[in-house]
């Protein structure tokens, strides 16, 4: 008998999440691909044809897989997630999400075409006084307009269950997705405001000059966010979904919904942990930004808490002795959970080298070296993405109407290997050069002929073996999207969505009172950034007149 598709959520919403992830998994194809060229190029492995460049190729990976991807899949995630626990969109909701996707989508292909065509390999971080052409500033300015479209539909079915349901708790997803979306909008200011007032007026020639530390201030008043928008997603699953697969509750919804607004509050006001080495930012403001810093490591403390105590009490429910019993109890052969539990596990090195970058000292050290590029890719390239693909293998089937199936599920577990592999020979080489002075984002980095610095490149060759690892393991992924997306069997795949444990108390009202919480959020980014920033604009140098790329 032919099995019926049947979707776990509204087949409109389904289809728009699905949108998403096209798009998703496209990018991963073209950045991943470039960061196998990249590390075959640094090794001096590849020599780049046709006058392709390795400022390029970096641009290609950084902007592809650091904006696009992770901004594409984690609001098809989000809106996927709103709808099941939510409910679904109104009509009017759902079409103002299309266009939020489309505008992301015409701003991608306009980005990439200047990236392309070489006029635009500025990377991911865009950092005056080099200068785009100014369709790749537009693009990304198209990229942003169109998220916030969608982050106010998200707004909009809270407000709207809220009324619906008056007294009630929220459901958790849906809090969670509200919150991303509220950092990711008062974050994005930042970058907007740089690309619209500055780059783009100065690389159509209407201003003659910029200014390259306000520039930077302000990415960096996003960039940081941006990183805490890809972990966030990654939490929603390792809160709340998580414990359903294993078969467990969620261990506190208050603990839960306390450190996402904790994560809100602190991981604005901290960009200048960024900016430690730069001259003419005072340094007592540097100070207060790296205290900041270390309050928004406190959430992440919470939530590693309270995973062990999630995992801790259904592994001693089936049975689990002892300190460590528990750890047998896991299903290690469900890829749902091993994916985004070993993405855990690689968090707590990778958090640990983030407390290592906030440490001003230890920053002089490692600022600028291939550490930090060792960095986000244990952070966002292992814990961030081995979760997104944990959620994928059941994300996907439960949108298209098929199921996971045994044989999918052991590539899921073999993807995760690899993956972990790959990254682990790759990032721990970067780690390690780094710390020996080796550079990023250096088309110089062989260094052959140079006694003291020819010893990188063993460093490079594990780089460079690393990452065809994972390209490897991003072949088994886009395998096993394709056949969840098309060919897997028709039927019907669990969304698994978490609920919380007896003892785990009522939630305060106050968690969800939004004006106070963004009024706090406000404040402590006006007391973060209001006196340096005038500081830094009344100090101003001449500006740049910039390096023009095309
Ligand atoms: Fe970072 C640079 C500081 C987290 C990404 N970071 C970067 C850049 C990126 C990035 C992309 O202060 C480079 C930007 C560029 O291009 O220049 N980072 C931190 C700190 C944290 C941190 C303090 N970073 C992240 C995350 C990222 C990310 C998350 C992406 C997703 N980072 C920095 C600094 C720099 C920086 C400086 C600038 C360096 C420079 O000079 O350029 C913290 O948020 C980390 C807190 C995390 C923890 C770990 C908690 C562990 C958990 C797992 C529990 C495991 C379980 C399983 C339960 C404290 C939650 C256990 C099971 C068993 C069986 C044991």
């Amino acid at each position: 008998m032919i099995k019926k598709s049947i979707r776990s959520i509204n087949t409109q919403d389904a289809k728009l999440a699905m949108a998403h992830m096209y798009v998703a998994f496209i990018a991963l194809f073209i950045g991943a691909s470039a960061g196998l060229i990249q590390t075959l190029e640094r090794s001096g492995k590849l020599k780049l044809p046709a006058g392709i460049g390795y400022y390029q190729i970096l641009t290609v990976h950084g902007v592809i897989l650091g904006l696009v991807l992770t901004t594409f899949f984690i609001l098809g995630f989000m809106l996927a997630s709103q709808s099941k626990t939510a409910g679904k969109y109104t009509s009017g909701e759902r079409k103002f999400a299309w266009i939020g996707f489309w505008m992301m989508t015409i701003g991608v292909v306009i980005t990439a075409t200047f990236i392309l065509l070489n006029e635009a390999s500025v990377l991911y971080t865009f950092y005056a006084p080099m200068m785009a052409h100014p369709g790749f500033y537009i693009g990304l300015t198209l990229v942003i307009v169109g998220s916030w479209f969608e982050g106010f539909v998200i707004f909009k079915r809270h407000a709207r269950w809220r009324k619906e349901n008056p007294g009630e708790r929220t459901p958790l997803l849906s809090y969670m997705s509200v919150i991303t979306m509220l950092m990711w909008q008062i974050a994005t200011l930042g970058v907007a405001a740089t690309v619209l007032i500055q780059f783009i007026p100065w690389s159509l020639g209407l201003t003659d000059s910029i200014d390259v530390l306000v520039s930077r201030t302000l990415f960096w008043y996003f960039g940081h966010p941006l990183v805490y928008f890809w972990l966030l997603p990654a939490y929603m699953a390792w809160y709340a979904i998580i414990p359903k697969i294993i078969g467990g509750k969620i261990f506190s919804d208050s603990l839960a919904r306390l450190s996402f607004i904790l994560l809100l509050l602190f991981s604005i006001p901290v960009g200048f942990h960024h900016q430690l080495t730069e001259p003419g930012i005072d340094p007592f403001w540097k100070y207060i930004q790296v205290v900041l810093t270390f309050l928004v490591v406190i959430p992440s403390l919470m939530t590693a808490f309270s995973l062990f105590a999630t995992f801790e009490a259904r592994g001693r429910e089936l049975g689990g002795k002892g300190l460590f019993g528990w750890i047998k109890k896991m299903p290690w052969k469900d890829a749902r959970f091993l994916a985004p539990f070993i993405g855990m596990l690689w968090f707590i090195p990778g958090g640990a080298g983030g407390i290592i970058n906030a440490s001003n000292q230890m920053n002089q050290v490692i600022h600028n070296t291939i550490w930090v590029t060792g960095h986000f890719h244990l952070t966002a390239a292992t814990s961030v993405m081995l979760t997104f693909f944990g959620l994928a293998y059941w994300l996907i089937p439960s949108l298209t109407g098929r199921t996971l199936t045994a044989r999918m599920n052991k590539w899921g577990i073999i993807q995760t290997i690899v993956w972990s592999l790959g990254m682990a020979i790759m990032s721990g080489a970067m780690h390690w050069q780094g710390l020996l002075g080796g550079p990023r984002r250096s088309a110089y980095s062989e260094y052959l002929g140079n006694a003291d610095t020819a010893a990188f490149g063993p460093y490079q060759l594990a780089q460079a073996v690393g990452g065809s690892i994972l390209f490897i393991g991003m072949i088994i992924m886009l395998v096993i999207f394709v056949n969840l997306a098309f060919f897997a069997p028709k039927g019907e795949q669990e969304f698994p969505v978490a609920v919380e444990g007896e003892t785990s108390g009522t939630t305060p009202a106050v968690l969800e009172n939004w004006k106070l919480w963004i009024g706090v959020t406000c404040a402590l980014i006006l007391f973060a950034y209001t006196i340096p920033f005038i500081d830094i604009i009344q100090n101003a140098p001449p500006g740049s007149p910039g390096f023009k790329l095309w």
